[in-house]
């Protein structure tokens, strides 16, 4: 749609950033820290690891200094659960206490509101080792973690995020080392757990809103609209699939506590579908989020799929395998270019996902991660020239604004991220931040930050809220 007059963004537009824990701080077992799965994946050959990050445990105050001087209203961030419960219940540990009360602390003294994930990818080894979420108890330590980060926190946050990208994890359990890749029969168990980690989701929604008066919550999944390759009606009933299965299935759970039916019949299909007990449907219509947060990096596009599995290509979205043989089958799509890293590039796409969104669920929407991936180079003078980053967010906030014209009701903008960090599986090289730390993989060298062209070019976007791109 063209509008003759695009709004502008509103007053209180929550311009920010973000980070998630293993990313960025660093400090792996430091302070009483017990270790997530993540500490204990196998990590591919090549790239960093996470044990030092982007040393933000111990400099966050300098970090939050340079968040401060860019204007950001938001940071968000995520509360590592092994700093808290070291093994996932138990003891509290202070010190994981501790540090996240200096860290939102030191947010608030710059007029930063935190916006905190509650679990980004990273469950407490100790929990895993007990069956992880495939076993209910874990429903019972999210639970009373979640009482825990309310009970401390819940006097200053406002916004909560329960679970990020629960729809990545189980698409992509294996790689995130939810799952063992060598399991009999994984997606009935990875069903399994996405329904435990729905209801500890709910349990935790329903917590919050007992407990913090005032504050919001809302679940934090990877969303984006799903094109058919082509008007075949076909090539659209499998885009039709692909987004009950990747997008639906969890929105609807947590929107309207039911199971979406396109997805649930997938699963019947599959074998797959989760054993639900007495009171499990309940527990999912009780719970109301406030919004919907979502990362946004690119939208895919699928074909019928030819029913066999070679419908498993390697194309779109994010360089993992994707389609399934009778479902939806991935395909390019031509009219996108790539990034570095072969992820396409869709602006317009994020308008359109916004849009699907609004329409769909009618919730206030917060977009919690956006960027571009790419080897930024640190030139003569502590310059790094990311004019390919500005030229990306640039493009997106455009179409952010058009789908607030559209009549989305859009909260905030948070791209990823506020600084460069270790990416999940591609390492520091693949950076994204407003402000360089000089590192290398293997090199820790002085971990010194440098802003970025792009960090004085968002200050200046946030300045004028959103006007001068
Ligand atoms: C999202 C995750 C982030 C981050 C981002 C970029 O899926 O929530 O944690 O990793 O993707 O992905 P990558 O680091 O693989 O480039």
């Amino acid at each position: 749609m063209y509008h003759k007059f695009i709004k502008p963004f509103p007053k209180d537009f929550l311009w920010g950033a973000s980070t998630s824990a293993y990313q960025v701080e660093g400090a792996w077992n430091e302070d009483g820290k017990g270790p997530s799965v993540i500490d204990m994946a196998k990590h591919p050959e090549g790239t960093s690891d996470f044990k030092v990050a982007s040393d933000h445990y111990h400099r966050y105050k300098e970090d939050i200094a340079l968040f401060a001087e860019m204007g950001l209203k938001a940071y968000r961030f995520s509360i590592a659960w092994t700093r808290i419960y070291p093994n996932g219940t138990g003891e509290i540990n202070q010190k994981g206490i501790d540090f996240y009360n200096n860290l939102i602390n030191e947010l608030l003294s710059h007029n930063i509101e935190p916006v905190v994930t509650m679990y980004h990818f990273d469950l407490p080894y100790a929990l895993q080792q007990k069956g992880g979420w495939e076993s209910r108890q874990t429903i019972d330590a999210f639970e009373n973690y979640a009482r825990t980060l309310f009970t401390c926190f819940g006097d200053r946050v406002k916004y909560w995020l329960t679970i990020n990208e629960q729809n990545m994890m189980i698409m992509h359990g294996p790689a995130i080392g939810i799952i063992d890749p060598d399991k009999e029969n994984p997606k009935k168990e990875l069903y399994q757990q996405n329904h435990h980690m729905l209801l500890a989701q709910a349990k935790s929604i329903n917590l919050c809103h007992e407990m913090c008066k005032n504050a919001k919550i809302g679940p934090a999944p990877n969303i984006c609209s799903i094109y058919p390759a082509s008007s075949k009606p076909e090539d659209v009933m499998a885009a039709y699939n692909f987004s009950a299965i990747r997008n639906w299935l969890y929105l609807d759970a947590v929107v309207y506590g039911c199971y979406n039916g396109t997805a649930w019949s997938y699963m019947e299909e599959k074998g797959c579908t989760p054993s639900i007990q007495e009171g499990d449907m309940k527990i999912l219509e009780s719970a109301k989020p406030d919004f919907i947060a979502f990362n946004y990096y690119t939208t895919a596009t699928v074909a019928q799929s030819k029913g066999e599995d070679s419908d498993k290509n390697h194309t779109g979205d994010q360089q993992l395998a994707f389609g399934e043989a009778g479902v939806y089958r991935g395909a390019s799509n031509q009219y996108l270019e790539k990034t570095q890293f072969g992820w396409e590039i869709d602006p317009t796409g994020l308008r359109n996902t916004l849009r699907e969104l609004s329409d769909r669920y009618r919730l206030p929407l917060l977009v919690t991660e956006n960027g571009l991936g790419a080897y930024d180079k640190l030139e003569e003078g502590e310059t790094i020239n990311d004019d390919y980053r500005i030229e990306f967010l640039k493009k997106h906030i455009e179409q952010a604004r058009l789908a607030i014209t559209d009549g989305v009701n859009l909260m905030g903008y948070c791209p990823w991220s506020a600084i460069d960090l270790v990416s999940t599986h591609q390492g520091i090289s693949k950076r994204y931040g407003f402000i360089y730390v000089n590192r290398d993989e293997f090199d820790l060298k002085d971990l010194r930050r440098i802003k970025k062209k792009s960090f004085y070019w968002y200050k200046n976007v946030i300045k004028s809220n959103g006007d001068k791109l």
